[in-house]
């Protein structure tokens, strides 16, 4: 299967899910900006809406968005415990997860990437609500649990720390939310994200 990817972006959540899974991929690089792949190709015929992650299956089937690829991905390895069996409780608490890191975190840090940045009243507002999602991490981890589900990491982990990493990119100062701070450094130790980290050409 094929990885399509963008360096430090949302699709690093796959690649490490990928490989804490061990499962056998390729990976492609987008050029998101003139929306083609390493080798040339028109990535619209993968994802015509433009963005990463996309996973193609052997078969030549493409799967989209974050939190049904990280599922896909922990389904094909049970063993390697990245999720909850299906049809369980617990399964669904690992989806609510992802929908908060997706919906609400994520998309929280939208108005930094964008093209145009927020300024003035703008910024401190988008600062605001951003600040309020990450309140709601640091609570969600203030029981001391190591990773967001419990003791044992999941997908939910790579796509939370994926994001939660972003805060240094935009300046957003994480001594406010130490736990976050704390969990952000525990996964970044992880061997297989540092792996991540390298191949995506990036420092750990
Ligand atoms: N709903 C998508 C969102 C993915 C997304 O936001 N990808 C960003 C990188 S983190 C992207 O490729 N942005 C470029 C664009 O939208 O053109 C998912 O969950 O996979």
């Amino acid at each position: 299967m094929k990885l399509y990817y963008s360096p430090g972006t949302c699709s690093q959540s796959v690649h490490i899910a990928l490989h804490e899974a061990g499962v056998e991929h390729d990976i492609v690089r987008v050029d998101l900006a003139a929306r083609t792949t390493e080798d040339g190709g028109d990535y619209a015929r993968i994802n015509p809406l433009g963005y990463v992650p996309a996973l193609e299956l052997d078969g030549g089937e493409v799967l989209l968005e974050a939190p049904a690829i990280l599922q896909f991905v922990a389904d094909l390895r049970p063993e390697a415990g990245l999720a909850p069996a299906n049809g369980t409780f617990e399964r669904v608490r690992l989806q609510e997860q992802l929908n908060f890191t997706a919906s609400e975190l994520h998309k929280s840090f939208g108005p930094f990437f964008a093209p145009v940045k927020p300024e003035g009243a703008l910024r401190a507002q988008a600062l605001a609500k951003l600040g309020k999602r990450f309140d709601a991490l640091e609570a969600r981890l203030s029981d001391g649990r190591a990773h967001v589900m419990g003791e044992s990491f999941t997908v939910a982990d790579a796509y939370t720390f994926v994001v939660a990493s972003w805060a240094g990119l935009i300046g957003f100062d994480l001594a406010q939310h130490p736990r976050v701070r704390d969990y952000v450094a525990r996964v970044a130790r992880r061997p297989h994200v540092r792996e991540v980290l390298a191949r995506e050409g990036l420092a750990a």
